[in-house]
């Protein structure tokens, strides 16, 4: 078994619906079974990106609860809570779930990169992790932020440690099958979770939401 096989939720079964929207419970869900993958890299030099990254996680999930809390079915869709917020000129707040879900989206698209590098057999993960950075997050960072990851890229894992994180319960994770199904389970993983930020990112790119400046 794999983190990948074990996960009771994951991109893998958020559905979504004929008309592209997305249901928020099971995507947060699937963004939350992330988080533990910081803790498994086993460096401080993460903890400001799991906290920015659960942050975010936490701030579309409270928009949600407090809907419920206040006797509404909640929104059906993480489109519909984001064209709300556009209508009551929230969108711009950086506490709302719009930019909320626009930082959590380039997070998802960093992680996809770093993964199809690591499955296309990257040998060294902070070349893996750079060359992800490169196409997705760093055009939204200036400098301050570039050198913070500088140095949470060194302290990457050799990835044949990073693949034994990977392993749940007992397995031969140097046999040539732990590594096969490892990345068999990723590669189902990717699929799932490209299509779903794919529809994110048009939905952002049509709306205009997907601002360009950095932090
Ligand atoms: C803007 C910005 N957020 C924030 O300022 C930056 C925070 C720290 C960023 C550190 C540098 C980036 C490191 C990248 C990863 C490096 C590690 C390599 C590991 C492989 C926004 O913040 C707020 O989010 C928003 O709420 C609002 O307040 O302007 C707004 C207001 O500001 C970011 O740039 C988002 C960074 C998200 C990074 C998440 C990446 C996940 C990284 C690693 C996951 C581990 C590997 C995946 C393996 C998965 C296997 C299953």
């Amino acid at each position: 078994p794999t983190f990948f096989s074990v996960m009771p939720v994951s991109f893998v079964t958020v559905q979504v619906l004929e008309d592209g929207n997305i249901p928020v419970q099971p995507f947060l869900d699937a963004c939350r079974e992330l988080v533990p993958i910081f803790d498994k890299l086993n460096s401080t030099a993460f903890a400001p990106v799991k906290m920015d990254f659960s942050g975010n996680i936490r701030k579309i999930q409270q928009k949600q609860t407090s809907a419920i809390a206040g006797g509404s079915p909640g929104y059906p869709s993480l489109q519909a809570m984001v064209l709300a917020e556009v209508t009551a000129r929230q969108n711009i707040n950086s506490s709302s779930a719009t930019v909320a879900l626009r930082w959590l989206k380039r997070g998802l698209e960093f992680i996809r990169e770093f993964l199809r590098e690591v499955c296309s057999g990257g040998p060294d993960l902070s070349e893996c992790a750079s060359n992800a950075y490169s196409r997705t997050l760093k055009n939204y960072h200036g400098w301050v932020v570039r050198g913070v990851f500088a140095v949470a890229v060194k302290a990457l894992p050799y990835r044949s440690e990073f693949l034994r994180h990977l392993a749940e319960g007992e397995c031969d994770t140097e046999s040539q099958h732990y590594v096969h199904s490892l990345m068999n389970d990723m590669e189902v993983f990717l699929k799932h979770m490209n299509a779903v930020i794919l529809v994110i990112d048009d939905f952002y790119s049509h709306h205009q939401l997907d601002i360009q400046e950095q932090v």
